[in-house]
């Protein structure tokens, strides 16, 4: 072996104060877990001393507890991009305690090119399951900006991953598109064409070592479907298929691209068990357990993804049957997964959750009552907005029914009326395609709120008066301010605003 193998503390005491540090992996799969944890150690210590210690965090997703929980709960970190889902982070995160950038994924590797968050990457920690001499780097289930900060850091610490099976060789299609503004069309015309190499060439000079690691990925579990998600991806599966009975979409369906979480889970699970839906393939950012599941029973034909964000039993299940996957799977960085060109020439249909819609079409993917940040945009904005349809779900009421997911206005706008065609939750589909403001407002209450807040909301339309979107600019939060007055939005008195 040309590398030295060293301990995850001699790598972190490479690490320096201030130092723009870049992680593999995307989401818990393929993230590093040992480094980090002693640099927090290290951090620490150095608190102790009265020593100022923090890193600026660089990653193409979000990252295992190991990143962000152990560096968060050591007060270690000073910026971080571009999304988390971290609830240690996200405290820290909304009490001000760190600077996060909350950006669209498909971004972060070129933006890190061009110096937008600092002008070098000090450290580029890589997640392998093999590597071989001359400094070809084989990477584990998820790849986000690692072609970018590997070639670019100054020094790279490999962590070895004995957990992580080496039948992954092969899945990986890793290419770095030209900067603007030599960028040229990216080659890819259908999910499973193959346009980079199978490895990562990374310059033998600047790897410091080795850390051997034996740590499966930090995978997050999923609360079993339940009559509301089974409904929204019930929901979501007969919207689609009326849509190709109706010439919308192809005869041959379109490929797909999902988001993470509890309901997009379930909304995949009903879309596959939808025979009048033909098999179909993907192409997404995150892979979760319910597409493996279609892809055995041949629902779902290919999968081309920037993580295999699956449970550690799915993993297992994939790397134990890799003869099976290994036409099925590609594993991409999210320059390319998650690419606006690519999404627009495949023509995707696109499935992201909201927290909140408004009346009008605007949605919010990220933040509480306008100013608690949940997880951030992620990929939705890089797909929504150039998708061939782009659906956003939801259950129509949260926390007990207390909050409506159905608004006036929304309290932050990740997706504008532009760019969302469809919104479904439990209660229905609105189809917002072909439909001005106003009749949108009258499909969206009518079809997707909860029958509790309905009549509140028609209230709030006949308050708003004319206009091409109607809106009473008082009245318009007034359902967020009577959530945190009283804690339940169901309170909320219109009269209070009529002067
Ligand atoms: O709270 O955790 O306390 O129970 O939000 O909501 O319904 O379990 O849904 O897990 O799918 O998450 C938008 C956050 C949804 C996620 C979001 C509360 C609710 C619950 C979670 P609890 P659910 P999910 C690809 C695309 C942005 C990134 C993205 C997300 C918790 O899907 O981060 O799309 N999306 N990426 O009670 C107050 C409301 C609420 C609310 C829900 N209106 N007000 N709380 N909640 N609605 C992936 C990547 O980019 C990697």
């Amino acid at each position: 072996m040309a590398f030295r193998i060293i301990t995850a503390e001699e790598a972190a005491a490479v690490i320096k104060n201030g130092d723009n540090v870049g992680f593999s992996g995307f989401t818990p799969a393929g993230s590093p877990k040992a480094v980090s944890v002693a640099l927090a150690k290290r951090a620490e210590e150095e608190h102790a001393k009265g020593n100022p210690f923090k890193i600026n965090v660089f990653t193409g997703a979000s990252t295992g507890d190991s990143i962000d929980g152990v560096l968060t709960r050591a007060n270690a970190i000073n910026f971080r991009a571009p999304y988390q889902t971290n609830a240690d982070f996200r405290k820290a995160a909304n009490s001000g305690l760190v600077n996060y950038a909350d950006l669209h994924l498909s971004q972060m590797a070129q933006e890190v090119r061009f110096g937008f968050m600092g002008k070098k990457v000090n450290v580029a920690i890589i997640e392998a399951c093999d590597i071989t001499d001359d400094g070809k780097v084989y990477l584990t289930t998820g790849v986000g900006i690692s072609p970018t900060i590997a070639r670019m850091a100054d020094i790279v610490i490999i962590e070895l991953n004995a957990a992580q099976s080496k039948s992954i060789k092969g899945l990986h299609d890793l290419y770095e598109p030209l900067d603007p503004p030599y960028r040229r069309e990216i080659p890819i015309y259908k999910p499973s064409d193959r346009i980079g190499t199978n490895y990562l060439q990374i310059d033998p000079a600047k790897i410091l070592g080795i850390v051997e690691t034996n740590k499966p990925d930090e995978a997050r579990g999923f609360t079993a479907p339940d009559p509301i998600t089974d409904q929204i991806g019930l929901n979501v599966a007969n919207f689609l298929a009326a849509d190709m009975k109706a010439g919308c979409i192809p005869s041959t369906f379109l490929p797909l691209q999902s988001g993470v979480g509890n309901v997009a889970n379930a909304v995949l699970g009903a879309l596959g068990r939808d025979k009048d839906i033909p098999a179909f393939e993907m192409y997404t950012e995150v892979i979760q357990d319910s597409v493996i599941a279609l892809m055995r029973e041949g629902r779902i034909k290919f999968g081309s993804t920037c993580s295999l964000s699956v449970s550690n039993e799915c993993l297992d299940e994939i790397y134990s049957n890799m003869d099976f996957f290994h036409d099925k799977l590609l594993l991409r960085p999210s320059e390319l997964s998650n690419n606006p060109e690519i999404v627009r020439r495949l023509g995707l249909i696109t499935i992201n959750t909201a927290i909140e819609a408004d009346i009008y079409g605007h949605t919010n993917s990220t933040h509480i009552c306008g100013n608690k940040m949940m997880n951030g945009i992620g990929g939705s904005g890089d797909f929504t907005r150039n998708a061939f349809i782009s659906i956003f779900t939801c259950p129509s009421v949260a926390k007990e029914g207390k909050i409506s997911s159905i608004v006036p206005m929304v309290s932050h706008a990740d997706h504008t009326e532009h760019d969302v065609n469809i919104i479904i939750t439990e209660q229905g589909v609105a189809d917002l395609r072909g439909k001005s403001p106003v009749q949108r407002a009258q499909t969206i209450i009518e079809n997707c709120a909860h029958p509790d807040y309905k009549e509140l909301l028609w209230d709030y339309v006949k308050l708003s008066g004319k206009g091409h979107i109607p809106s009473n600019m008082a009245a318009a939060l007034g359902m967020h301010a009577e959530f945190m007055r009283s804690g339940d939005m169901r309170n909320t008195n219109w009269a209070e605003y009529v002067k």
